[in-house]
């Protein structure tokens, strides 16, 4: 039976995204680029105001919240499902006020703890990111030689995050987890989360994933120079993960592109319909 993950579009409103910065950084343009996704198929928006690229430096907390807060309002009014993308509390916090009933942490309560006391008195879905470090040092982090290697130690990591999460009053029901890819991880970490994801089952939580765009698909569509892929040119690579993660059960997916994503799935979707219907049999 294939249950069709949720399709989460994203809407940086930053500067200096690596897959999209700039392009939707003022108000009414990322509005615009919210209705796009919607029309396209996402069922959630998530709507950031921070750039996780590595090594980018952290806005004000001021800047982040001038940047979703008008964005988020505007598509809640519209009846959209938004999420925040926020490490702050305080971004979170008034993420919600304005209408998001998902609060996305990259970091998994690690920057900002507070944030958990946030998501527990809201009852808002909570997304828990594997996570070691910000984005000007996380490079250094993306070391896993310990027994099992990278897909031990995700897990192993989660599941104490997810320990920290619920002991903050968070309910397992609220919490939805994230491998992490391109977070404090080279090409080679990213393909074995892939190929393993179903190690992370038994943590008993449904998986968001998102490797749209990221580098290790740029990298492995390289040139024979070795010229990285572009970033918009990524994405049939990422059309083939939608549809191999779909098959492995995740929950969600964090795409740019919704149209290509909602496209396969639907493909996905049409063979699971005809597996219980009959061929018609012509009668004459
Ligand atoms: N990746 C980025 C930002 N936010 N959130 C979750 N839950 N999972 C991710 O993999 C993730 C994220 C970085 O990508 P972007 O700069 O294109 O938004």
């Amino acid at each position: 039976m294939l249950t069709t993950p949720v399709l989460m579009g994203v809407v940086n409103v930053t500067p200096d995204s690596f897959s999209d910065g700039g392009r939707w950084l003022a108000p009414d343009a990322a509005i615009a680029h919210g209705r796009d996704l919607l029309a396209d198929g996402a069922d959630i928006l998530d709507i950031g105001g921070e750039s996780t690229r590595p090594g980018a430096t952290r806005p004000l907390v001021e800047e982040e919240l001038g940047r979703v807060v008008p964005v988020i309002t505007a598509l809640a009014q519209e009846g959209a499902t938004v999420s925040v993308d926020t490490m702050r509390a305080e971004v979170a916090a008034a993420a919600v006020a304005a209408g998001a009933t998902v609060v996305n942490d990259v970091s998994g309560g690690l920057a900002d703890p507070r944030i958990l006391g946030v998501v527990a008195e809201a009852g808002v879905r909570y997304v828990a990111m594997h996570w070691r470090a910000h984005a000007d040092h996380m490079r250094d982090f993306a070391v896993y030689d310990g027994p099992g290697g990278v897909v031990a130690a995700v897990r192993d990591e989660l599941a104490a995050r997810l320990d920290a999460i619920l002991a903050s009053g968070v309910a397992a029901e609220q919490v939805v987890l994230d491998p992490g890819l391109g977070f404090a991880k080279r090409p080679i970490h990213n393909w074995r989360l892939l190929r393993d994801l179903g190690a992370l089952s038994v943590l008993g939580r449904p998986l968001l994933v998102g490797a749209s765009r990221k580098s290790f698909l740029g990298q492995l569509l390289a040139d024979r120079r070795g010229t990285p892929r572009p970033v918009g040119e990524r994405e049939h690579a990422n059309t083939a993960l939608t549809v191999l993660l779909a098959q492995q059960g995740v929950w969600g997916l964090r795409v740019h592109d919704v149209r290509a994503a909602r496209d396969a799935l639907r493909v996905l979707e049409r063979l699971a319909e005809d597996a219980t219907t009959t061929e018609e049999v012509p009668t004459t």
